[in-house]
């Protein structure tokens, strides 16, 4: 027997994406069903982003979910950049006006979760065989069953792919109707999580000859460190000696003052750009990782993501009030405009930040320059500050 439901808007994925989708959704009186691959507890066990734009702060209280995040957060008026052990400060906020924050993805997927539950938020958890059909219609509908076995047939006006990089969404458009753009990077990102405090108040972000390395938070008393690591490399290669080597000694002076401990989370990350247009496939449309993936150099992914959900939400919601398709018709071009800037971003930084095992002294000298040209110049830094605050959405 199949379950028939229905709900203004399917949305595929619990992640931070769709969990915020639901949200704005709710506040302009739009019904969503929300259907995810797995459980509450993994989903909210997930170590990832810790920096947020001001857009992203603001996205969280557009949703109502706010208080804790402005209760709890570090705020942070600069970001430290060093080469081989040098150092400088970009004063971001003396810049642009604004400052970012520091609050965990880990904090943002909690709050988003406790919202959706607190009004009674249909949220299907551990749906692993979610199929997406009828995407050129204006009934579209996704297929799934429950951990209990039922199998359910969702009816929605939209459906919102916001899967992630392996979600079906994506995978559910013709190959013939997408273009993909890729570039891979040759080093994964290790990251541990420690309770010490952090070794700075700023985020760090340090290209030394042996690699890069980063140093961020999530309290005063939770650092998250991350080391280059090579391609192929599992964290079984890193032991927590090596770890604490390599981090403290890419970090020069700095690193003498970094209190070690045993990590108490490790993980390790493959770095890529990638970009899929367009972000609407009929009655689907894409936000957030199921989309584009930046490497996480500039930590732009979850505030991109963030940035797409804003803007779907309101094109979702004039749609909703006018019955006019033209707001839905803009949003994949408006969002790819801003999804492009900030690629260019992440992939600028990482371009200057890492090692490259094919480049030769001539790379290394460019990378060089340009950490001396942006020590030096206030446009540089300009630069850098606006994109890192958060271009204006
Ligand atoms: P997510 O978080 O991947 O969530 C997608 C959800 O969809 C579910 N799913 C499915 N559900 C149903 N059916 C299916 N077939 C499904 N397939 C998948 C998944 O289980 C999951 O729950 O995507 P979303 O919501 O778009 O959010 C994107 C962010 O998670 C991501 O961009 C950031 O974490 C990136 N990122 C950072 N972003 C920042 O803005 N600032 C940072 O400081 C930052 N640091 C990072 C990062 C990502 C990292 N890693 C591990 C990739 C640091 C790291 C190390
Ligand atoms: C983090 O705090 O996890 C973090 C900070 C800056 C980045 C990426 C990740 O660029």
């Amino acid at each position: 027997m199949v379950k028939s439901i229905d709900a203004t808007v399917a949305i595929i994925g619990a992640g931070p994406s769709g969990l915020l989708l639901s949200q704005l959704l709710h506040q302009s009186g739009i019904s969503s069903v929300i259907v995810e691959r797995t459980s509450k507890k993994r989903v909210l066990e997930r170590i990832r982003a810790g920096i947020l734009e001001r857009g992203t702060v603001e996205g969280m209280e557009e949703a109502g979910c706010a208080e804790r995040l402005h209760a709890e957060c570090i705020p942070h008026d600069g970001v430290i950049l060093s080469f081989d052990g040098e150092q400088f400060e970009i004063p971001v906020k003396a810049i642009t006006g604004h400052q970012v924050i520091v609050y965990g993805q880990t904090e943002i997927t909690k709050d988003l979760i406790d919202a959706c539950e607190a009004r009674g938020q249909r949220i299907y958890w551990d749906c692993a065989d979610a199929e997406l059909a009828g995407l050129d219609s204006n009934a579209p509908q996704v297929g799934f069953t429950t951990p209990d076995g039922e199998t359910i047939s969702l009816s929605a006006d939209i459906i919102a792919g916001c899967d992630g990089f392996h979600g079906i969404s994506r995978q559910s458009i013709p190959a013939a109707r997408l273009r993909e753009f890729e570039r891979t990077y040759p080093f994964g990102w290790l990251g541990i999580l420690v309770d010490q405090p952090p070794v700075a108040h700023n985020v760090i972000y340090a290209n030394h000859q042996d690699g890069f390395a980063l140093a961020s938070m999530r309290s005063e008393t939770r650092s998250r460190y991350y080391v280059q690591s090579a391609p192929g490399e599992s964290v079984d290669d890193w032991s927590t000696e090596r770890f604490w080597e390599a981090f403290t000694h890419r970090l020069g002076d700095l690193g003498k003052q970094v209190k070690t401990g045993e990590p108490i989370e490790k993980s390790i990350a493959p770095l890529r750009s990638y970009v899929s247009e367009p972000m609407r496939h009929g009655r689907l449309f894409m936000a957030g990782d199921s989309a584009h993936i930046v490497p996480p150099t500039g930590a732009k992914g979850l505030n991109l993501a963030f940035a797409d959900v804003r803007r779907l939400s309101r094109a979702i919601a004039q749609w909703h009030a006018s019955g006019s398709e033209e707001p839905l018709e803009g949003y994949s071009i408006e969002a790819l405009a801003r999804v492009w800037k900030v690629e260019r971003f992440s992939w600028y930084l990482t371009s200057m930040m890492h090692q490259f095992p094919e480049h030769s002294g001539f790379e290394k000298n460019m990378q060089r320059a340009e950490f001396d040209y942006i020590r030096a110049s206030e446009a540089g830094q300009t630069m850098i500050a606006e994109n890192y605050v958060g271009l204006p959405f």
